[in-house]
């Protein structure tokens, strides 16, 4: 396995509801190294690129207006397969599904507030540190 880094972002839920010292908690017991983090309130021209594959869904407009709701916590994470890692520390998409001790599936209740972004692939991860950080 090798070093990578990955983006991460505790969402507006989360934030509000004073998870955050927890989900990094999580993330440092993992192995995992919080390399860079802020808190920042999004604008919506951001969320829209950032969200870009879901534009046509649905709940595409909800997506936005949650995510720009109030602050969030982004990162960057590195460490051995921090991709991959961090994809089955966050559980599933859908708090349903996520299993137990994972972060969705033990903080999140509802698949349009699910607590926590993780970059999907190596690929995005880099375009995801350079949107948010660069
Ligand atoms: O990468 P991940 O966050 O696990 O899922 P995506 O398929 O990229 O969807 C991004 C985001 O969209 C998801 O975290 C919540 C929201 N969403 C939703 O509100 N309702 C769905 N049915 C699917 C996704
Ligand atoms: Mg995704």
């Amino acid at each position: 396995p090798a070093i990578e880094q990955t983006f991460i972002m505790i969402k507006p839920d989360a934030v509000r509801d004073r998870k955050t010292g927890q989900i990094i908690d999580r993330i440092e017991r993992s192995g995992l190294t919080i390399e860079k983090m802020e808190k920042c309130v999004l604008d919506e021209e951001t969320v829209k690129v950032h969200y870009a594959h879901l534009a046509d869904k649905p709940f595409f407009p909800s997506l936005v207006a949650f995510m720009t709701s109030g602050p969030v916590v982004k990162m960057v994470v590195s460490g051995l397969s921090a991709v991959s890692k961090m994809r089955t520390l966050m559980g599933a998409t859908n708090p349903l599904d996520a299993a137990p001790g994972t972060i969705r599936g033990d903080f999140a209740v509802d698949v349009n507030a699910n607590v926590i972004h993780g970059s999907d692939s190596l690929e995005n991860a880099a375009i995801e540190i350079e949107r948010f950080f660069g």
